[in-house]
């Protein structure tokens, strides 16, 4: 039974014939106060006093009740005891029900019109920053892949890609590297089985493209290629590389040089230098390194360039006839240059970024100044 049901009756109809029962009673009522007193909920929308009134008004409030049908009409052995406990309950809620009102209207919606006593201090600062979701940014590799990939559609190249799992065909064989060649050893390349590898460059997309297309051909091929390296500063078991390759009627050398040169300075400023200078590769004959001054003593001597004020960034060559066969295109009628470079080794030089794990590490702390 509800409080307001029980204050309408008398004792006797509630069951109480005891002074203990009188206790339990008024015990019953101050849980109920106690309640109401806290229920911001049920008062804040209501005039000021209207827990009070409820509570303690002269007529019809919970306590007017009690001393109408409680008190006034208790046996005589419980007369004492009832009343007791009603100036007790009666004191309690003089005392206790204004301190609850304040804090209702302390309680109260910042937005209540004024005059409710909504306390303005209260509401919330408008003026302090949004919540920002934080945007995302372009990998430092991506952003390099795409910056030489702009530089190359810029004259005129297409993107070309494949798969990352190769046959040892076109990762090995078609480019001519004999099965003897160490770089087939399983401590340098990742087998899947016997005839199956993870590219090791993206050489084998190359001979694909000649078979797609034939000549002439003019692409570059981004992508990412694996290794069997134990990870280090400069060493990562994945890593990316660009490589290009020119085909065409009376391509040579003098193409690749211009070509990488154009490339040079466009990527890493017009001010730098760029010396080639022979090497060897199974796939290109002749061959080249490609050196750029380095850019952070501008050729003076650093611990970059170990104090030579030259960068290797890139292997290149005549493609080999053989090759050049082996991708269905007639050497006699067609020549080629091609040239392979590594994204991560380009990134790291144009960053100034000494330590190729970082770009694996998914650091946001790294990650996010690009
Ligand atoms: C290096 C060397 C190079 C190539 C890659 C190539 C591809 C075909 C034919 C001939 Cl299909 N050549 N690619 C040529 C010279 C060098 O890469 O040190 N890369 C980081």
């Amino acid at each position: 039974m509800a409080i307001d049901d029980k204050v309408g009756k008398p004792l006797t109809e509630l069951g109480v014939t005891d002074g203990t029962g009188v206790q339990a009673l008024f015990a019953e009522v101050r849980v109920a106060m106690e309640t109401e007193s806290k229920d911001c909920e049920r008062w804040r929308n209501q005039p000021p006093n209207a827990l009070r009134n409820r509570w303690l008004a002269r007529h019809n409030s919970i306590l007017a009740q009690i001393d109408e049908h409680w008190r006034k009409t208790a046996p005589k052995e419980l007369v004492p005891i009832v009343g007791r406990e009603f100036n007790a309950l009666k004191k309690e809620a003089n005392d206790k029900l204004d301190v609850a009102i304040a804090e209702i209207k302390k309680a109260e919606s910042p937005w209540a019109r004024s005059g409710t006593g909504a306390d303005r201090t209260q509401a919330p600062d408008l003026t302090l920053p949004g919540y920002c979701r934080s945007l995302g940014s372009i990998h430092p590799i991506t952003r390099v892949q795409r910056e030489m990939e702009d530089i190359f559609l810029g004259l005129g190249f297409a993107i070309e890609t494949g798969p990352e799992v190769e046959t040892a065909y076109y990762n090995f064989d078609a480019l001519d590297i004999p099965e003897s060649h160490p770089s087939r050893d399983d401590w340098d390349t990742l087998y899947v089985d016997a005839q199956t590898v993870l590219r090791t460059h993206t050489s084998p997309v190359q001979i694909r493209a000649m078979e797609k297309y034939g000549a002439p051909l003019y692409i570059v091929i981004p992508g990412k290629c694996y290794r069997n390296d134990k990870p280090d500063a400069s060493h990562s078991p994945m890593f990316h590389q660009m490589e290009g390759l020119a085909v065409d009627v009376d391509i040579t050398f003098a193409d690749l040089k211009g070509t990488l040169d154009f490339f040079a300075k466009q990527f890493f400023g017009e001010s730098v230098r760029v010396s080639f200078r022979p090497s060897f590769f199974p796939f290109t004959e002749p061959s080249g390194e490609v050196y750029v001054s380095c850019s952070i003593c501008d050729g003076q001597g650093c611990s970059v360039c170990k104090q030579s004020g030259w960068i290797e960034v890139m292997g290149c060559g005549m493609v080999h006839p053989q090759v050049l066969r082996n991708g269905g295109i007639d050497p006699d009628r067609y020549s080629g240059w091609a040239f392979g470079l590594g994204i991560d080794r380009f990134a790291m030089i144009k960053y100034g970024i000494d330590d190729i794990q970082l770009f694996f590490q998914s650091d946001l702390r790294f990650l996010s100044q690009f």
